[in-house]
């Protein structure tokens, strides 16, 4: 096997492309990279059927779109602990031990256990939770099975990101609009802090919106690079841009600076937002979010007549306890301010006319009334399950021929906590069976110990991977998952985006690995059901999709880099909105009939205790790593080698800590160790912690499960109703009490230097 070419580095050690040789036995294709789910257009160089080399696309539209985690790519799929090979788990779950087994064996207990839980409880007995992207062959099989089985009871990454985005901004205009970045004159960024090496492509594009001259307003606690960059920065308090958008409103609407015209003829409740943006004057916005009232003004006059306008799509209001309202307050600025669906705005792009669209897989029309009733969550909190998006069935065949769109994945999803819940044997009915794919359930959610918990209270869970994450070491079941090298794809944003791109295979899949979507055909076969995936493999699967274009995948992939329909603006005019209403629901019908506020509110965080006096939030993602996954990557680890909080020199001078200390931070639901950062860009009493640590050179098995008790952010999020949206039933991960312990009695000393000492 030919080595991967290592990272070339300058002498600041940044990442540099190689420039590129064309040598002799090198194969290069065209592919999407889906190491994270920008899919940046790159080029695969292999050398003897492997992939040795990532780099930049020659299409000068995207160069520059790649970051360290692609190039790095090779050294990562091809990492000596990857799983290659199916492993059934031998001894009690969670002991760490396994034997390999063929797929056929595996597949097989797999169909008859799983046949056998439906039987017994039911088939809303049986759960999954994936990842948009790291599964993104799935293409909607995995739900399809589901409806026909008759079990709504899927979930994902996405109801914290991008998904549960796109169920709340159908509230307001039924639909989730993308932004015009090529276009734009002014970005507003809640938080939202691409880079370099974190979503290089969104960061290029609005690196080219700045060079034109758009103005940028930047929300964010913290002195970020963009902050640094801004025309206006707001240095809000973590977890308060819902009362900030309030102040954006007061202004826009006291100073009459919205589209007059649009909010008459297009939208609902427009007076009942007033009053209710009343309630939230310029001195009670300013103390609620800590900032400047002058400067809000400013800002919000800014984003109002500077634009057109864009907001990028942001996880920071997804993760908050006012998040639904969070997400309604930015579809109302769009609105208001006559930024939808306009050139420079925020645009409307619907499926691609005469494509295969993921909801005509998905079948959600399949699933009985009753069993999309039954979704964990959909009494309690049903803004993104079926109940919750019920009402936009009619609408969304009105505007787009479809019955059930669904965009990132994200709008028919049961809530993870009270999945959870469920699996632990707390909620309505028992679920027993649980499948993982590509998604480290136990650290990509809140309360990683219910998660914990649920699992080894199940009697089947199978887990598709790459690497033994702490939740494949809880399984029955680890299977080989395939990586982007070994794959073709053919992409439409999730329905988001209204572009359709398409990426080649570049190697053959290594060991046993499969993609989701071959192991989703293997489950349809194992259970039964072989006619819910007619296709016999995933090039006649793509083939299907694109007949209506008259074209085969093959030859769609050889001709096209990306395909798009040309822009309409205001399509509106013709059909209206997507809602109950056919106009902007400022005041939201949907919100209403299930029986919550159908106009934002601000509910503010409980006062801190003396025992939790300081405040954290999970993020800044670290740039080597996508999520909870990659730290087993030399390259990269070293760059970021322990988790580390942040905390600012007056924060570390009261808690008594030094740069470098390793210290506890803890909270009622655990206790982490992590190493202080003093990063001067921090505020006062605020810390950040970083998502998804574990440690894959740690011992394996339940109670250590490689380092996760000690480092993942996921035990110390609550989701209990204090610190929990009401509406999505999402955590609250911008403002949670949290105090800095020092690491004193010499047990905990020792076993936290054997813990430092154990990585280098
Ligand atoms: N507590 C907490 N929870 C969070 C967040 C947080 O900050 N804190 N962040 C949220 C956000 S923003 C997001 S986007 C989600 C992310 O949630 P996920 O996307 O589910 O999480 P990842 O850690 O990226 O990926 C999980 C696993 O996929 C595996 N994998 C990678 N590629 C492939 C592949 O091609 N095939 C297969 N089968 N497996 C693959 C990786 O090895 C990794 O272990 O988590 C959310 N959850
Ligand atoms: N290298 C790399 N790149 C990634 C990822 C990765 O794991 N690795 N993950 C990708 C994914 S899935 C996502 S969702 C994105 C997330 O990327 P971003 O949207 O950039 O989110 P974060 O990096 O978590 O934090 C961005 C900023 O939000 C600020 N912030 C914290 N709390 C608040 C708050 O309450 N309000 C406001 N307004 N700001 C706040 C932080 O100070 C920080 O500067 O990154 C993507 N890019
Ligand atoms: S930002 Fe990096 S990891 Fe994400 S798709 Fe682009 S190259 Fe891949
Ligand atoms: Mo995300």
């Amino acid at each position: 096997m030919p080595a991967p070419i290592p990272l070339s580095e300058d002498e600041n050690g940044h990442i540099k492309a190689v420039p590129h040789q064309q040598r002799e036995g090198v194969v290069t294709k065209r592919t999407l990279c889906q190491t994270c789910d920008q899919q940046c257009a790159v080029v695969t160089e292999s050398i003897d059927g492997q992939v040795v080399r990532v780099r930049s696309s020659d299409n000068p539209l995207f160069r520059d779109h790649i970051c360290m985690k692609a190039i790095a790519s090779p050294q990562t799929f091809s990492h000596p602990d990857r799983i290659l090979y199916p492993l059934k788990r031998v001894g009690e779950r969670g002991s760490g031990k396994w034997e390999r087994v063929s797929w056929e064996e595996a597949m097989s207990d797999i169909g008859t256990r799983l046949n056998a839980i439906i039987e017994t409880y039911g088939p809303e007995a049986w759960a999954v939770s994936t990842s948009q992207w790291n599964t993104a062959t799935d293409h909607g099989l995995g739900r399809r099975i589901m409806n026909h089985v008759g079990t709504p009871n899927w979930t994902s990454g996405v109801a914290y990101c991008a998904g549960n985005t796109a169920a709340i901004n159908r509230m307001t205009y039924g639909w989730f609009p993308l932004g015009d970045f090529n276009n734009t004159k002014c970005i507003l960024l809640m938080g939202h802090s691409p880079n370099r090496h974190s979503w290089t492509m969104i960061y290029q594009m609005l690196r080219f919106a700045i060079q034109r001259g758009a103005k940028v307003i930047v929300m964010d606690p913290r002195k970020s690079h963009w902050a640094e960059m801004a025309d206006i920065w707001l240095p809000l308090k973590a977890g308060s841009d819902t009362a900030m958008m309030f102040g954006f409103l007061k202004v826009i609407i006291d100073e009459g600076l919205y589209d007059k015209a649009f909010v008459k003829n297009w939208t609902i409740g427009f007076d009942d937002l007033k009053k209710r943006v009343d309630e939230y004057p310029l001195d009670r916005v300013a103390r609620l979010t800590g900032c400047d009232p002058e400067m809000i003004a400013k800002a919000a006059r800014m984003y109002a007549t500077e634009g057109p306008s864009v907001i990028p799509w942001t996880p920071i209001t997804d993760m908050q306890r006012n998040s639904t309202s969070g997400i309604r307050l930015q579809s109302i600025l769009r609105a208001i301010c006559g930024h939808i669906d306009v050139r420079g705005g925020e645009i409307f792009n619907g499926p691609i006319t005469d494509f295969v669209i993921e909801a005509d897989i998905e079948m959600h029309e399949v699933l009985p009334h009753a069993q999309k009733m039954k979704q964990l969550g959909a009494d309690t909190h049903p803004a993104f399950t079926y109940r919750g998006q019920a009402a936009f069935t009619e609408p969304l065949k009105r505007i787009w021929g479809r019955a059930y769109v669904n965009q990132n994945t994200g709008c028919y999803m049961a809530n993870p906590t009270e999945m959870f819940r469920a699996m632990c044997g707390d909620g309505p009915y028992p679920v027993k069976a649980f499948f993982a794919l590509g998604n480290n359930t136990i650290l990509s959610y809140a309360n990683g110990q219910r998660i914990i918990d649920g699992m080894m209270n199940q009697e089947l869970v199978v887990v598709q991977e790459h690497a033994m994450t702490p939740t494949a070491q809880l399984a029955d079941y680890v299977l080989p998952g395939d990586s982007w090298h070994e794959r073709p794809w053919l992409s439409d944003a999730f329905s988001w985006g209204g572009f359709l791109r398409g990426s080649e295979q570049s190697q053959e899949p290594m060991g046993e690995a499969k993609s989701t979507w071959e192991f989703w055909k293997l489950v349809a076969n194992a259970i039964g059901r072989p006619e819910l995936v007619p296709w016999d493999n995933i090039y006649d699967f793509y083939d299907d999709r694109l007949k209506g274009m008259g074209m085969t995948f093959k030859e769609f992939v050889a001709k096209t880099d990306v395909y798009f329909e040309p822009a309409q603006f205001r399509k509106y005019e013709a059909k209206g909105f997507a809602t109950p209403s056919g106009k902007v629901e400022l005041r939201s019908s949907v919100l209403e009939d299930l029986g919550f506020d159908g106009l934002p509110y601000f509910r503010e965080d409980p006062e801190l205790t003396e025992e939790y006096p300081l405040k954290m939030f999970t993020g800044v993602r670290e740039d080597p790593y996508f999520q909870t996954a990659g730290r087993q990557v030399p390259d990269m680890r070293k760059r970021c080698p322990e988790p580390r909080i942040f905390v600012n020199q007056k924060t570390a001078d009261e808690w008594d800590v030094q740069a470098d200390e390793w210290v506890e931070l803890a909270n009622e639901l655990a206790t982490l160790r992590m190493q202080v950062e003093i990063n001067p860009s921090m505020p006062d009493d605020l810390v950040r912690v970083p998502h998804g640590w574990w440690k894959p050179e740690m011992e394996i098995g339940h109670g250590k499960l490689s380092g996760a008790m000690l480092h993942a952010d996921s035990l110390m999020c609550r989701d209990d109703p204090e610190y929990m949206d009401i509406e999505q039933g999402i955590p609250h991960l911008k403002g949670i009490p949290c105090r800095i312990n020092k690491i004193t009695t010499d047990a905990t000393k020792k076993e936290g230097q054997a813990d430092v000492a154990e990585v280098h």
